[in-house]
Order: C-alpha cells, then structure tokens, then sequence
C-alpha cells in the first residue's frame, strides 16, 4: 500500500477515535492478531501479507495489529518477521522457548495486554489452515458485542477437510462431542468446536477474568480456556469456516494421545466446582 493511503487510513481512524470518545461510546477496538509459529518461515511471510494488505486495510472501525509467537523456530522463521518489521509499525515479535501451543498462547496474550495495549486477541493458525477472510466475521461478530467467538468447523457453512484423514475428523468431530457432554451437559449445544484454533477472545470480559496462566501446554488448551469462559458466564458466538489444509511445511500436531485428553476433561468436569470457586476468588481480589 502506498505510504499516502497508509497515512490517511491513520488519520481517519485517529479522528474516528476522538470523535468516538468525545461522543463517550469507545467501539474503536485494538485487536491483535495472535500467530504461534514453529518452523513457520514458508508461511509466515506471505500471512504477514494477506494480512496487512488484503485484510486489515477493509477494516475501518478498529485498530488491527499482528504478534507472532515464535518458539525460536530453527528454520528463522523469526528473521523473515524481523525483516517484515520493518515494513509494517503494527507487526510485533515474541521470542520464546518452546513449551507447547497452549504455552506459547498464553506468552502471545500477555505480550498482547501488558505490550501492544490489545482490547481482543485473535488467535490463528500460521499456516493457512485458517483463511484470513475469516477475520472479518469475528471482527463484526465482535462489533456485535459478542467477547468469545470461534471459528466451527462443524455447524452448517463449517467443513473438515477430506485430505486431514478419517481418524483426525473422527478425532476431532466425536472426540469434541464426546468433550461437550462431559464438560457442559445438558446444554451441549452452547458451542459446537470446542477444539478450533481460529477464535477471538475480549481482554477485559474475558482473560482478565479467567485464570489463562493454569491451561496447559498441549493442544487442547483452547478446551480449557472455554471452559473458563463459560464457567464465568460468557456466552459463546460461533463462525462457519471452512477448514483447510496447510499451505506449505509440515504438521506440529503431536501424536494425540485421546485417552489422556478424555482423562483431563474428566477431570476438568468433576473440579468445576472448585475452579468456579477459584475464579470468583479472583475476581474478587480485582
Ligand atoms: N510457538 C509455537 N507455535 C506452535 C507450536 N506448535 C504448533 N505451533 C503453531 O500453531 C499452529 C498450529 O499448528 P499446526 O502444526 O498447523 O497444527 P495442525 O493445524 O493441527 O496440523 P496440520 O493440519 O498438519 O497443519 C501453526 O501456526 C504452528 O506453527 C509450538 O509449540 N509453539
Ligand atoms: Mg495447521
């Protein structure tokens, strides 16, 4: 994009904030785009581009930025982003060692609060797996009120890809079914992907509320955070997409170890009573 334009879509959205505060109503929003990458360097780049030229620039009404979370990736995945850092002033870099997906959310969402002032996070994959056109649903979802909305990829408008194979849906279609009976019946139906990686989360209702800090490493650490959000009383909006596959590199999905998962949701259930507990404790003390 020309600097030109550039500045002038500052400039508009820095009189659309004044005139929004002087007005008392502040909806212009800062959303951070979460990217977790682990040997990301075909991806991350070309992401870095749809981004800021293709998405944020169609969003007017909030403030769009990029952090990309990266477990000191041996491939340089961070160099490409260092690079692109300097082209783009909304783009930021969070150097980590590696402990997990579910770890390196939680370093993203506290760069996000403390360091980028975020109001929202938007969590997604690097790796296309997640189209960036998406993006504009959570956001007007978000403008709508809601402050926990996820990406299904299993109501209708939603689809898993074939190319993932039968024993990954089956994994992720039954397997969450199976979650949300043990997690939250009778009331199943308040989300149907419990496991999807594409979400946006408030700041202020959601994470300053919920005890991110505790959810583990793994992949189903996005289970625990919703679970956390539902326990303090968010209700949950959903988005259809289309799940694809990844554009380039290779999987970092460990080998799922389903009857330890089934064990932490089980878990989980039976200390809803004491984390409910914890979680007012802490809302208390704030
Ligand atoms: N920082 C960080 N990012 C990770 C880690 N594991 C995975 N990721 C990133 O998290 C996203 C999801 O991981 P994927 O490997 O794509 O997992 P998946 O989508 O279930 O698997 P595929 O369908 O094979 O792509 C990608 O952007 C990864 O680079 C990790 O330990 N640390
Ligand atoms: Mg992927």
């Amino acid at each position: 994009m020309p600097d030109s334009i550039h500045t002038e879509r500052k400039s508009f959205k820095a009189s659309f904030k004044l005139g929004v505060l002087a007005s008392g109503v502040d909806f212009m929003k800062n959303i951070v785009v979460i990217l977790p990458t682990y040997n990301e360097k075909e991806n991350i780049g070309d992401m870095i581009e749809v981004l800021e030229n293709d998405i944020f620039p169609r969003i007017n009404n909030h403030e769009m930025s990029i952090l990309v979370v990266d477990d000191n990736s041996p491939d340089g995945t961070k160099e490409v982003v260092k690079e692109k850092m300097n082209k783009y002033k909304n783009l930021d870099l969070s150097v980590g060692e590696k402990e997990g997906l579910g770890k390196a959310f939680n370093r993203g969402i506290d760069c996000a609060m403390s360091k980028m002032n975020a109001d929202a996070v938007i969590k997604m994959d690097a790796d296309f797996q997640h189209d960036p056109k998406y993006i504009f649903d959570l956001v007007k979802k978000y403008s709508e009120g809601y402050k926990y909305i996820i990406g299904t990829r299993f109501s209708s408008g939603g689809r898993f890809p074939k190319e993932l194979g039968l024993y990954r849906r089956i994994l992720s279609k039954y397997g969450g079914l199976l979650t949300r009976i043990i997690l939250f019946s009778p009331h199943i139906n308040i989300v149907t992907d419990v496991s999807s990686g594409l979400k946006l989360v408030d700041v202020e209702e959601v994470l300053k509320k919920v005890d991110f800090h505790s959810i583990s490493s793994g992949f189903y650490y996005t289970t625990q955070l919703l679970y956390q959000a539902v326990i303090i009383g968010i209700k949950v909006a959903e988005i259809p997409i289309e799940f694809g596959i990844r554009k380039k590199g290779k999987t970092k999905m460990p080998f799922s170890n389903a009857p330890g998962t089934l064990k932490a949701m089980i878990k989980l259930r039976l200390n809803r009573n004491k984390l409910k507990k914890r979680l007012e404790e802490l809302n208390k003390e704030t």
